[in-house]
């Protein structure tokens, strides 16, 4: 799925149009560059301005050795390239620790639980197997992977003698289980880029598209939501309040107004404005007689007359909460729909995150995002390494 583009600068400015949306300031995620400041009074004075003054109190030598033990003198200027790697580092390290708080229920589980297993004893035999199965199983890996597991794990077990050794085995088992993707490469092939979003009702379809919305901005995309959730006069408020906090444009009709009308005009908007991104926001129920599939399916069909081709991506969300459930949601939605890609909700809602590992290798749909939390940042790409790094 193609958020890597998020990343991509380009300078659009927003534009309001109908409806209008104010702008909101302090969007985050801004990726502005630091420029080395000035030097302060009492800060050491830099090679440079020492000779400007003619200062003759202090030698210029530059060598590398000149502060012993051979290290070469701090850079306390760091040139904007290595203020740029440090402020991506420190992002990443956030992003990290995010995802690591937001697994730190199903990590404690796990890891606990594994330490127990050991207690004292060397070695791993059958009793000690069949309770791991059985952990794995609570924390949702799902009963089929589970097995694949435990039979290469048992395979490997002369190999090992404490717990840490068996936590290294199931990181190794757990890469070769989830795809070897890292956040995604594709690249934006459209304008605008139609992504239309889907899920039962409570999943948190708005709130990622919020946070979508969001981090598409602050990559300096043009961006316009559609409020085709017309179920509940409350669920447009919610995407327009989103929308205003990421800086984003909205179309939107009145509640009950028909979705798939408010996604064509979406899209002829979004045409006209030059727009990047479009996100349709959707329902997740409708009134008793009517078929959420049938509607959504409309939305779908109307969207592509309107624009050939779109919608470009069809994501639907998933709540980690609901466990294995999500994974028949997930079976109706792709015979119906065609998903093109999943967004785990609420991982830092349960202690069942390896409801993650099913995913991936259940169904045929790859997993672009995690949510670990209901702020912009907990809302990350799926990378599989950072991900098992963060459960063990
Ligand atoms: N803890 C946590 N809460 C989340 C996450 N994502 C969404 N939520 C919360 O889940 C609740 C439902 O989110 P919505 O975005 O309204 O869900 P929806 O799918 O749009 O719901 P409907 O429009 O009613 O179908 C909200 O309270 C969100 O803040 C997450 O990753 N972690
Ligand atoms: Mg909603």
């Amino acid at each position: 799925m193609a958020f890597k583009w998020l990343k991509k600068k380009s300078n659009h400015k927003q534009v309001d149009e109908i409806p209008s949306t104010q702008k909101k300031d302090g969007i985050p995620g801004s990726l502005e560059m630091s420029t080395p400041k000035a030097v302060s009074s009492g800060s050491p004075r830099s090679p440079a301005d020492r000779i400007k003054n003619n200062d003759k109190t202090e030698t210029l030598d530059e060598s590398p050795e000149r502060y012993g033990n051979g290290e070469k003198e701090p850079d306390k200027f760091p040139s904007p390239a290595e203020s740029k790697q440090k402020k991506k580092t420190e992002k990443s390290v956030g992003l990290f620790s995010r995802l690591k708080n937001g697994l730190s229920k199903t990590r404690k589980i796990l890891t606990t639980n594994i330490d127990e297993l050991f207690d004292g004893t060397r070695g791993i035999d059958e009793n000690m197997l069949e309770e791991l199965e059985e952990l794995l199983i609570t924390a949702d890996i799902g009963v089929k992977t589970t097995m694949e597991i435990i039979q290469r794990i048992s395979k490997n077990a002369p190999h090992i003698i404490n717990a840490e050794d068996l936590k290294e085995r199931l990181k190794d088992e757990l890469l070769t289980l989830l795809p070897a993707n890292h956040p995604d490469d594709n690249i934006l092939d459209a304008k605008p880029h139609v992504v239309m979003v889907v899920g039962v009702n409570g999943v948190g379809k708005t709130t990622t598209i919020g946070k979508l919305a969001a981090k598409a901005v602050s990559g300096n995309k043009k961006v316009l939501i559609a409020a085709a959730d017309t179920f509940r006069a409350a669920g447009i408020e919610q995407i327009a309040i989103w929308a205003d906090r990421a800086g984003a444009e909205i179309v939107k009709h009145k509640a009950n107004a028909d979705p798939a009308a408010v996604a064509f005009d979406a899209i002829a908007a979004a045409v006209a404005r030059n727009v990047d991104v479009v996100f349709i926001d959707t329902a997740g129920r409708l009134h008793t007689k009517t078929n959420l599939m049938e509607e959504l399916k409309k939305i779908k069909r109307t969207i592509s007359k309107k624009l050939p081709g779109a919608p470009h991506e069809i994501l639907l969300v998933l709540d980690a909460t609901t466990g294995q459930n999500g994974i028949s949601q997930a079976t109706l939605f792709k015979e119906d729909l065609g998903v093109t890609g999943i967004v785990l909700t609420k991982l830092d809602g349960t202690a069942k995150g390896g409801i993650v590992v099913s995913i991936c290798n259940t169904l045929n749909i790859p997993l672009t995002h995690v949510g670990v939390g209901e702020t912009i940042d907990d809302l990350q790409p799926f990378d599989s390494v950072e991900f098992v790094k963060a459960l063990l």
